[in-house]
């Protein structure tokens, strides 16, 4: 039997300084993303790009009471709202939503759309925390910030940012090796797991994973999975656009999103993969490929 599923791509820059990453949903269908989930036995219906608005019509640095520094912060906000309510859509008409990036900001969309109608926990796979607030953060994107947004940190409580209600104890990071001192302190007080490249290192990907894919299970409907590309090594992932050394290999890679999809994964995005930093559309192929390991993917 074939599972409904359906792709949106948010070509979303606004949140990131460099741009190029709004061409990765494009690079991401280009990598083979169609046939890789009919394979799967999927029933991929692809709807296309939502509209996002081109940096030149926005204001970079626009200030909002409510969320303070933050650029383009009322174009990200915009985008996240259709794109949550497209999420849960997906949800409700019984199909799964891969959602293509984009930056990382759009996370805070698909988020409270998993969300909106289940508890949901969700599973960050990242070299980053992504947990800064328009108060701490040190380049005013937003694609720093999702975490703390659906978690309504700081001048995100209260908020449309997090009205989905996700558990700090339902989130964890996973790989994170570059992170801020503010979010550091932040995420000290704050019951998210944080799994580190350290803990990799120690204890093996497939613990951790095992570890992570716990707390995002627990008491919850099902699991939301959000992929950064720069997750993986520079080497693996060279299209992306705040690389960091020392991430997950290939191998690494693959173990833990075939592990993600032993569980109740309900919703999934692959972030951040930007074309014009890449080599010969590589972290494009490879974003199809995990997406697959993820969706149940075996070698045989
Ligand atoms: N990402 N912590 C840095 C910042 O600007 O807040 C980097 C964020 C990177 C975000 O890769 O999704
Ligand atoms: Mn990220
Ligand atoms: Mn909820
Ligand atoms: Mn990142």
């Amino acid at each position: 039997m074939t599972r409904p599923l359906r792709i949106i791509g948010v070509p979303m820059d606004l949140g990131a300084d460099r741009r190029g990453v709004d061409m990765g949903p494009s690079a991401i269908r280009y990598a083979g993303l169609d046939r890789q989930l009919t394979d799967l036995d999927y029933d991929p219906t692809d709807v296309g790009d939502l509209t996002v608005a081109r940096p030149e019509v926005g204001d970079p640095d626009a200030v909002t009471p409510e969320t303070g520094r933050a650029k383009y912060v009322a174009e990200v906000r915009d985008v996240c709202t259709r794109l949550a309510d497209e999420v849960a859509d997906t949800l409700e008409e019984g199909a799964f939503p891969l959602v293509l990036g984009g930056d990382h900001s759009i996370a805070i969309g698909s988020v409270n759309g998993s969300a909106r109608d289940a508890d949901v926990g969700v599973v960050w796979f990242d070299a980053h925390a992504d947990f800064n607030t328009p108060a701490t953060t040190p380049s005013g994107n937003v694609h720093g910030m999702p975490v703390a947004a659906f978690l309504g940190e700081g001048e995100f409580a209260d908020t449309d940012w997090a009205e989905a209600g996700v558990k700090e104890e339902n989130v964890a990071l996973v790989g994170i090796r570059s992170i801020d001192e503010t979010e550091r302190e932040a995420l000290r007080d704050t019951d998210v797991s944080v799994f580190t490249m350290s803990d990799i290192d120690e204890r093996g990907i497939t613990e951790v994973t095992e570890d992570a894919l716990d707390v995002a299970s627990d008491g919850t409907d099902g699991i939301h999975v959000s992929l950064d590309l720069d997750w993986l090594d520079p080497n693996e992932a060279p299209g992306v656009g705040t690389p960091v050394r020392g991430g997950v290999t290939y191998r690494e890679a693959h173990a833990a999103l075939e592990r993600t999809a032993r569980r109740d994964v309900r919703s999934m995005e692959v972030v951040e993969v930007n074309p014009i930093l890449d080599r010969s559309n590589r972290t494009a192929e490879l974003a199809v490929e995990l997406a697959a390991s993820g969706l149940g993917k075996r070698i045989i």
